[in-house]
């Protein structure tokens, strides 16, 4: 039994490919940054993320921009997301004004080209570790 979950476990990572991305270098007072990447699901079943933690940061959010019409003026913002569906066969991506992976309460400062351990958990409980340096930009 407990080798048949460990197969089902890794199974499900093959399914979710990671492109790399980065996390955004942000000046030492400020305490929360993102992060970026693009997720594939390559399975042929819909993939959910449902959660991402970090060593780096106290809680890790995905969020989505959005902008919205308030009284005639466009205000732009960002909502977090309880959870997030890549269908089969197609790829999510995480980028500046499109979805972000919210890091929430830095531990230390991040230094440029430094590399931050991502993990991207799903609902069938695999993860994927990710690997992101650290870039200003
Ligand atoms: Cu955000």
């Amino acid at each position: 039994m407990r080798w048949l979950l460990i197969l089902l476990g890794s199974l499900a990572l093959a399914q979710a490919a990671v492109t790399p991305g980065w996390v955004r270098l942000v000046p030492p007072v400020v305490k929360d940054t993102a992060a970026y990447l693009t997720l594939e699901n390559r399975g042929k079943t819909p993939l959910r993320l449902v959660g991402a933690e970090t060593e780096v940061a106290e809680r890790v959010s995905f969020h989505q921009n959005n902008r919205e019409h308030r009284g005639g003026q466009v205000v732009l913002g960002m909502r977090p997301l309880p959870y997030l569906d890549i269908p089969p066969r197609s790829k999510v991506e995480f980028r500046p004004g499109k979805y972000h992976f919210m890091l929430e309460g830095l531990k230390r400062p991040l230094k440029a080209g430094e590399k931050v351990v991502l993990v991207l958990k799903f609902q069938d409980g695999s993860r994927l570790q990710v690997i992101l340096p650290v870039e200003e930009r």
